[in-house]
């Protein structure tokens, strides 16, 4: 294969980088001293693009600096931090990270369930600032007799859904469309499924179709008894509903790995006692984060190779 110039516009892995680096002609933009004057100059001869959401929003602002763009590889499954139609628009292939994360992205959620429900973080705050000396943690609620409504049952919570299974809980679910192979109990709105569910678990693609699905009415739905947890995207969940609704007890409490303004969190929800807060770690260990490194790299390599990619998004299908 002749070497190919790849852009990549914030640090990836080391694994990535170097993989890359044996393959490709790679340049890393934040090396750069004046980013606009090299993408003068280098951009035209720019063919491929690897992006993590460290990067920003990829679009046809930077796709009108690369005018022989042929693909973008986002490490991630989800893909919300690229305009994806507006890649196909100009015919320029989109690829993720599907499949590889599934069941780390779950198991991380079922521990923020459990942490969230039985107040594992602040039991441990309370042994670590020495007060169980002074009486036993308080008793916390419970996930028996439960049902836990999945909002977006596709790859990821289908590995959500399996799981809970063994917990011996209810599932329910809701998605733009009833699936035929799925015993669960279908709700048409997310407003139904949270009116007949005391957790509610968000797992679905961020962007503008979602943005702020979970809202106040959905809040109000879920009730007094109910559990938020999001592992989607933050821009799924509206932050300010959200945390009206945990400081006044129209619901319970909340498990939150994503935020709306990542990295940053509001300080007054880090204050409520009711929320468990992570920093974006669904699938974030050593093995799966390779794994979709990896794949970002393989998806370059098969469309330079053979014009088609191991994992291209629906849009630039
Ligand atoms: P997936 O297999 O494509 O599943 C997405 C599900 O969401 C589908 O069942 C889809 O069902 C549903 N959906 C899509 N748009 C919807 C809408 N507007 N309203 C209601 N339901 C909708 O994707 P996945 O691999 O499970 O990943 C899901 C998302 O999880 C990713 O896009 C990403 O944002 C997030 N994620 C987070 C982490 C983390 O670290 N926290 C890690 C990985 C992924 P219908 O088509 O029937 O609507
Ligand atoms: C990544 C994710 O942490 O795959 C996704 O959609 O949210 C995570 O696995 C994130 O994309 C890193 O850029």
């Amino acid at each position: 294969m002749p070497k190919i110039d790849i852009l990549m516009p914030a640090p990836m892995s080391p694994e990535v980088i170097s993989a890359l680096d044996d393959h490709f002609i790679l340049h890393r933009l934040w090396k750069q001293p004046d980013a606009s004057k090299f993408l003068n100059k280098t951009g035209p001869h720019i063919r491929g693009l690897a992006v993590s959401t460290l990067a920003g929003r990829i679009d046809h602002a930077l796709f009108d600096r690369l005018p022989a763009l042929e693909i973008v590889a986002n490490f991630g499954v989800g893909y919300d931090n690229v305009d994806a139609r507006g890649a196909a628009s100009r015919g320029i292939m989109v690829t993720n990270t599907p499949g590889v994360l599934d069941d780390e992205v779950a198991d991380l959620t079922l521990g923020l369930l459990l942490a969230t429900i039985r107040r594992i973080p602040q039991a441990e705050r309370y042994l670590r600032d020495g007060l169980w000396p002074t009486g036993s943690f308080p008793l916390s609620p419970t996930l028996r007799g439960r049902r836990v409504g999945i909002l977006g049952l596709g790859a990821i919570g289908k590995a959500v859904a399996r799981r809970l299974d063994g917990f011996g809980v209810e599932i329910a679910y809701h998605g733009r469309a009833r699936q035929a192979d799925v015993a669960y109990d279908y709700y048409e709105t997310p407003v139904a499924l949270a009116k007949a569910c005391d957790v509610l678990i968000a797992i679905v693609p961020g962007g503008a179709a979602t943005r702020h699905l979970v809202n106040a009415d959905i809040l109000t739905a879920l009730g007094s008894d109910g559990v938020l947890i999001n592992v989607a995207r933050g821009s799924v969940v509206d932050e300010m509903a959200l945390f009206a609704a945990l400081r006044s007890g129209t619901i319970l409490g909340a498990g939150l790995d994503v935020f709306e303004n990542e990295p940053n969190v509001p300080a007054a929800l880090l204050d409520l006692p009711n929320v468990v807060v992570l920093p974006h770690i669904g699938s974030a260990s050593v093995k799966t984060r390779a794994a979709m490194g990896q794949l970002v790299v393989d998806n370059l390599l098969a469309w330079f190779d053979g014009g088609k990619p191991v994992t291209p998004v629906p849009e630039t299908t």
